[in-house]
């Protein structure tokens, strides 16, 4: 499950480059028994298995040696989020706890002080896709990773805002135009409606990270002609993104 993500793209280069090393390590190593049984029967009943602690403890204790921090994925962490990835780059070494079956004998993560980290409110069947993802999130953050001018710092999310809608040639294609602004050159009114856009995307799609985003006096005004623009259309008047307008009449139906 590792090999084919790890082995492309930018996580290959970053490896090969040395800015991080990444080891896979099977827990029925740490099993003593003929058959490297690694899963149990819960007490008190219930369907399935789950992962017994002590491959996991011996696991770790055997590679944690320069005191790594131990993240378990599990569906019942704490949610992982860009702040997180970033809280997770500038450690020097981590331990990833994938498991299998109906999840860990809670001892796993108690007993290891380990973090748990989930990447989203859904139930998948282990840890290893999670890992991935956590894995990939981390990775492009450590310096050197990113070319220079794709830079982390200025992706969506990093201002707490979704990122505006971006287009490449052709200027139009299947009857959808590119905005006329970014074929202007004017690079003020190009970042203002950018910044719009930003802001519109957010009330739209995410409207409770404008909670929490960071929002200069313009970006108040922004939001303040987008609230309009709102009330217009609910009341029939279309805004283009040429900035002119017209009244949308409506036959009634029936
Ligand atoms: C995992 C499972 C039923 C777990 C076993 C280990 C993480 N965000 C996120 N979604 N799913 C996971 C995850 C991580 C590790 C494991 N399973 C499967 C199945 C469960 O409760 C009924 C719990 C899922």
């Amino acid at each position: 499950m590792f090999q084919g993500p790890l082995q492309e793209s930018i996580l290959k280069r970053a490896q090969e480059r040395g800015l991080v090393t990444i080891a896979v390590h099977d827990l029925r190593t740490w099993t003593h028994d003929r058959h490297h049984v690694v899963d149990d029967t819960p007490y008190g009943g219930g369907a399935g298995m789950v992962l017994k602690p002590e491959p996991v403890f011996e696991a770790v204790e055997a590679l944690r040696a320069d005191g790594a921090a131990p993240i378990v994925l599990s569906p019942q962490g704490r949610p992982f989020t860009q702040r997180l990835a970033g809280e997770l780059a500038g450690l020097a070494h981590l331990i990833l706890i994938c498991g299998r079956y109906e999840g860990f004998d809670d001892r796993i993560p108690r007993g290891l002080g380990a973090r748990e980290v989930s990447i989203g409110d859904y139930v998948l069947t282990g840890g290893e896709l999670p890992a991935l993802v956590l894995l990939d999130a981390v990775i492009r953050l450590i310096p050197g990773v990113l070319g220079g001018e794709s830079s982390a710092a200025t992706d969506s999310f990093a201002g707490g805002l979704l990122e505006y809608p971006q287009y490449t040639r052709p200027p139009s294609y299947r009857g959808m135009a590119v905005p006329a602004v970014l074929l202007s050159g004017d690079h003020q009114a190009i970042a203002r409606w950018r910044r719009k856009q930003a802001l519109r995307r957010t009330r739209e799609r995410r409207p409770e990270l404008l909670e929490t985003a960071i929002l200069t006096a313009l970006d108040r005004e922004l939001l303040i002609e987008i609230e309009a623009e709102a009330g217009d259309l609910d009341a029939g008047v279309a805004h283009r993104q040429d900035g002119s307008s017209e009244v949308i009449t409506q036959q009634p139906r029936g």
